[in-house]
């Protein structure tokens, strides 16, 4: 019966013009993400370097497939990926955040956003060090690792080292990226009710009573 399917509401109606758009404008979207990590890899190879680069990079293009194609399949419709609009795709994170009451609350979340406050403050350490060497007083000779070293050594008592800092801002970043897209693919797919109610699992361990 016309009008009782959701999708037949006239308000919801494109026309003719716009129908299709987001699913072209998504399926352009990862073929164009996925040729620019192959030229990474292309270049990669043409260096002689590692792969870290668009090993980097597919995380990024992961998370983007994780919202826009894993939960839709996973949630039964193409409507539950983001729009493509400045304004709307913010009332989208706004109203999937409040559909579990308080997004906060997502366990997979709070590593998430973890991961990027680490991120900054390992990236904050790194680029003010790097810079204080590199630029020392005028008249004293640019500084090389060891006094990179030393500065934490005599600050904290331990220096992660110059190979270190980098890997370790590479597995924050990737972690945040990581958890982000786990945070959401869960929510509807493998939890449908608020976050707040999962923590029931800790307020109902016997070690209460
Ligand atoms: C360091 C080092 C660098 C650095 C930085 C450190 C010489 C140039 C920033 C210090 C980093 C530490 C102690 C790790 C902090 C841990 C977290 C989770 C933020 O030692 O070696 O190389 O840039």
């Amino acid at each position: 019966m016309l009008g009782s399917d959701p999708r037949d509401r006239a308000d919801l109606d494109q026309g003719t013009s716009a129908r299709g758009s987001w699913q072209l404008i998504t399926v352009c979207a990862i073929g164009a993400f996925g040729s620019w990590a192959l030229r990474e890899v292309e270049i990669c190879r043409k260096l002689g370097i590692g792969y870290h680069v668009p090993f980097a990079f597919s995380f990024a293009i992961l998370a983007y497939v994780t919202l826009v194609v894993i939960r839709p399949v996973l949630m039964g419709a193409w409507g539950h990926g983001f729009p493509y609009g400045i304004m709307s795709h913010l009332d989208w994170v706004s109203n999937t955040g409040y559909q579990y009451l308080h997004f906060h609350y997502n366990p997979a979340h709070m590593l998430g956003v973890s991961f990027f406050f680490a991120t900054c403050f390992a990236l904050s350490l790194h680029g003010s060090l790097i810079l204080s060497s590199t630029n020392p007083a005028p008249g004293e000779p640019v500084k090389t690792a060891e006094h990179e070293n030393t500065f934490f050594r005599d600050a904290i008592g331990y220096s992660i080292g110059t190979l270190g800092i980098h890997r370790l801002g590479l597995f924050l970043a990737l972690s945040a990226v990581f958890w982000s897209a786990v945070c959401i693919v869960i929510s509807g797919p493998f939890w449908t009710r608020g976050w707040p109610e999962w923590w029931g699992w800790w307020l109902n361990l016997p070690i209460w009573r």
